[in-house]
């Protein structure tokens, strides 16, 4: 059979409003873009709208990002009727207004992570959702590298055994620069949290989704240069000095929490934006009675595994490339040996979003992901404000 079996068909049209054009709006765009070339899908996303407010900038991006019109206030894509997805890639600021806006206009929702700036405003999120009956979903991306789909199918098959300890480093070092500017992301009010909220919530959707609910946590905050000189974010991780002026940095540059799961596993995180070196070193490792898996975003492609059952004398880590057939996601694209990137995740991730558009269903992780990722997000922060263990209650 050819592999382009699935040829041209009458697919369902699924229109999108993609609503910010720097990092997220390209990453989605090209998600959007991208996924009927790998995949055979019922529905086609048709990029019909891209949003933002500067209007040079955000015309300027809809033509490259290859989007058929674009509008400068969000608003108007809920009054249109061709507009069945609201896609928000904005600052974490802006998501509880437009994702509630969005659920009574009716529209389908792929929002960014974290959900919202707090757990009040995720908890409105999901009731909008839920009484609209619209499909929600939240765009925590890297469970959607292959590596990461085949380690939950060692685990959910056993492979690992008995699961005793989650351990996660996120690490970064863009903002190490005492001259790099006060942009969106250092600021409470429209970020919510710093590195919190936006590398430790990554941390924590994996450790939810490959080993189960968390139940209580200590968390340790830490905001090393406290002032900076006042400017934005240009695209991408880049940002310009606008004042010599300074103002305060109101979120954490770093982050660590323990955590206790409701399995009885055991959970070691850290999150820091002063990682000097680790440019987006996203890390995991489990251990279980029977085997461990090691997991560096890094090199994406490659799961290390440990299984006690190999003969004595050959036992050790053993790196899985994962791009055959057998590891989720991979055969859409190249043959074995022909690894994907950072992109592809999100590719994997609309792909989900249009599976759950064509046949009704669930999509995974949703807003009962990011609300839960949320509450857990808000605990941490208070054991670190009370300093003491706190239970997560949802
Ligand atoms: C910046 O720290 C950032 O772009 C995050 O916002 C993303 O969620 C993460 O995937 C990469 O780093």
């Amino acid at each position: 059979m050819s592999e382009y079996s699935g040829g041209k068909r009458d697919m369902k049209k699924v229109r999108i409003g993609m609503i910010g054009y720097k990092f997220m709006g390209k990453a989605h765009s090209h998600a959007y873009r991208d996924v009927p070339f790998y995949f055979d899908l019922d529905t086609e996303p048709v990029l019909q709208t891209m949003v933002g407010r500067d209007e040079q900038a955000v015309k300027l991006a809809s033509e490259k990002l290859g989007w058929q019109s674009y509008e400068t206030d969000w608003r108007r894509l809920l009054e249109r009727d061709d507009i069945d997805v609201i896609d928000i890639g904005t600052p974490n600021h802006m998501h509880a207004e437009i994702a509630i806006a969005a659920a009574k206009a009716g529209k389908h929702i792929l929002c960014e992570k974290p959900l919202a700036l707090n757990v009040q405003e995720a908890k409105e999120i999901l009731d909008a959702v839920q009484k609209a009956g619209v499909i929600h979903m939240v765009s925590y991306n890297y469970r959607f590298a292959p590596a990461i789909q085949y380690a939950k199918h060692l685990i959910s098959t056993g492979a690992l055994g008995s699961i005793y300890h989650f351990r996660a480093q996120y690490l970064q070092d863009w903002i190490m620069d005492p001259g790099f500017p006060l942009v969106w992301r250092l600021r409470k009010e429209i970020g919510g949290s710093g590195a919190l909220g936006d590398l430790m919530a990554h941390s924590i959707d994996l450790a939810r989704f490959l080993v189960g609910e968390i139940s209580e946590v200590s968390g340790m905050m830490e905001t090393f240069i406290k002032q900076r000189p006042i400017g934005e974010m240009t695209g991408g991780l880049s940002a310009t000095v606008d004042s010599d002026s300074k103002g305060d940095v109101t979120v954490d540059d770093a982050t660590a929490a323990l955590a206790r799961f409701e399995n009885g596993a055991l959970g070691v995180f850290e999150a820091t934006r002063f990682g000097r070196g680790n440019r987006n070193g996203n890390r995991m490792e489990i251990n279980g009675s029977k085997g461990s898996i090691r997991w560096d975003m890094e090199n994406m492609n490659q799961l290390e595994l440990y299984l006690e059952d190999d003969p004595r004398g050959m036992q050790g880590f053993r790196t899985i490339d994962c791009t055959e057939v057998e590891h989720p996601f991979a055969k859409a694209y190249w043959p074995a040996g022909h690894g994907i990137g950072y992109e592809h995740t999100f590719i994997n991730l609309i792909h989900e979003l249009m599976r759950s558009i064509s046949t009704g269903t669930v999509p995974s992780p949703n807003f009962e992901d990011g609300y839960r990722n949320q509450v857990i997000l808000e605990t941490i922060e208070r054991s670190n404000i009370e300093r003491r263990w706190l239970n997560v209650s949802y």
